[in-house]
């Protein structure tokens, strides 16, 4: 079995050598489902994860905007179209200075999953830019996000590709974008998802990939008789998902010790509870500060510059801010000092290596795919909501949500339950895996 999955790897790396995070993630998936498809003769010999490893479609762009000094500057702009089997490619945009076509790809790949997982009728997609957007003016930011939009306005739509939010990509970037669409087409559509809410934006989306991805944690306490009440909580990132993420928790009862950005982590051993969290979201949202500010407010915390915070003791973890941000050495801190249940909220922040130790100690673990699925899910709910010309309430919005991520758990158990061990990459794996394949088989080969 080994060989038969390191010869399928060698055949993907000869394609797309130089792309670490790309590969990163292919063998992920590779290791649960070449098993599972060599067993099913419908799968076996049709190269069905072949062909799910190669996007559609990417298409890679100029993008030249000019600065407040009249300078011009030249950004790259990308969309990958990476999977239309059972709805238009649908996912986020992300605009950081590490944006490249390996850490797109790998996104776009787990997109084609994770959207499975929702059950809603949505296919692959992920796209950005190398802009970076801090430190710059507001008009900067628009007349980027103009520019940007002018070329990919051509080929997204309601019906062809959605996509939305990510890192550096929040309600003022969706509505910059929106604006330039709705002004290119003349159409008032909903194109992108993560809209304000007076035009055509879902109540509880900035909220949703944060409080599913607790939700999720929760489910998977629940399932053995436990819950986030009265746990201790280390959360990394202080951006959209972390802040939601952290909200959640206080909703449950549980206690928040820790929030980080790039330059370092912030650690209150009395919690961070809903003023202090109402600070941290002031910082970063309004003044777009960073984390370490927090103790100008509250010197009682401490901030570790350039740290993560998977050194301090905890019951539960969720990383939230982005890609290999825990690797094997911070699973094993979180193991020593009594960690039991981490939750991604970030999409692949937890290396392959530190997958291994929590799988190794029984550790619960869900994959971002699993976990923070319920921001795109809510991004499916926003467009159910365009299309029919109307909108839902708080309570009905966060209520779906809270279903969807309890089928996602089933779905993970259903194909992920091992002797002793609830492998929940794996049962994301397989059952995402046999929607999309199933509907590529029946479109035939295209
Ligand atoms: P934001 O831009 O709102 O926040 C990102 C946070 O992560 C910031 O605190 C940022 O710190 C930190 N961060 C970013 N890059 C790094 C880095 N290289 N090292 C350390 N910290 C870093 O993004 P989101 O909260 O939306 O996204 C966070 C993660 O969640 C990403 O992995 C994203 O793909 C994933 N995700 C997001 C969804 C959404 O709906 N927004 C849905 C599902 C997953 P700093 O301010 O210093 O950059
Ligand atoms: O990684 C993700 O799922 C997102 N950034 C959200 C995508 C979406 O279309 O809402």
């Amino acid at each position: 079995m080994q060989k038969k999955i390191s010869g399928f790897l060698r055949e993907i790396e000869k394609r797309n050598s130089h792309e670490p995070e790309f590969m990163q993630a292919v063998k992920e998936v590779a290791e649960d489902l070449i098993p599972y498809i060599i067993k099913q003769d419908i799968y076996h010999g049709k190269n069905i994860l072949m062909r799910m490893c190669e996007p559609e479609r990417v298409l890679m762009f100029r993008v030249n905007w000019v600065d407040d000094k009249g300078e011009i500057r030249v950004n790259r702009g990308y969309r990958i179209e990476m999977n239309s089997a059972i709805g238009p490619y649908k996912g986020g945009l992300r605009f950081h200075p590490s944006v490249n076509l390996s850490i797109l790809k790998f996104l776009a790949f787990e997109q084609v999953f994770k959207n499975s997982l929702t059950t809603l009728p949505m296919g692959g997609g992920k796209g950005g830019s190398d802009f970076d957007p801090k430190n710059k003016s507001d008009s900067e930011v628009m007349r980027f996000c103009q520019s940007f939009m002018t070329e990919l306005f051509r080929h997204i739509g309601p019906n062809t590709d959605i996509p939305a939010g990510d890192i550096g990509v929040g309600g003022r970037e969706i509505g910059y974008m929106f604006g330039q669409y709705k002004r290119l087409k003349n159409e008032f559509t909903g194109v992108l998802t993560g809209k304000g809410v007076s035009w055509g934006g879902s109540l509880i989306r900035p909220e949703a990939t944060g409080y599913g991805t607790v939700y999720f944690a929760e489910d998977m306490l629940n399932y053995e008789g436990n819950s986030l009440k009265g746990k201790t909580v280390t959360i990394s990132g202080s951006g959209n998902v972390a802040q939601y993420a952290a909200e959640k928790c206080l909703h449950l009862g549980a206690k928040v010790l820790t929030m980080s950005d790039s330059n370092g982590f912030i650690f209150d051993k009395d919690g961070i509870n809903e003023d202090k969290l109402k600070h941290i979201m002031f910082l970063k949202n309004v003044k777009r500060s960073r984390i370490s500010e927090y103790l100008k407010k509250y010197p009682n915390a401490s901030y570790m510059r350039d740290k993560k915070p998977w050194g301090i003791k905890c019951d539960v973890a969720l990383p939230c801010a982005t890609q290999n941000e825990l690797d094997h050495i911070d699973a094993k801190n979180l193991i020593a000092n009594g960690c039991y249940c981490v939750a991604e909220g970030a999409n692949m922040p937890c290396t392959i290596k530190a997958i291994s130790e929590f799988k190794l100690n029984k550790i619960f673990y869900a994959p971002g795919k699993a976990s923070n699925a319920g921001g795109v899910a809510v991004s499916g709910l926003e467009m159910a909501q365009n299309s029919l010309r109307y909108s839902w309430s708080r309570e009905e919005v966060d209520e779906k949500l809270k279903q969807i991520m309890i089928n996602i758990h089933r779905s993970c158990l259903e194909y992920g339950k091992e002797k002793d061990y609830i492998n929940y990459g794996k049962g994301a794996n397989i059952s995402s895996f046999i929607k999309v394949a199933d509907a590529m088989l029946a479109q035939g080969v295209v």
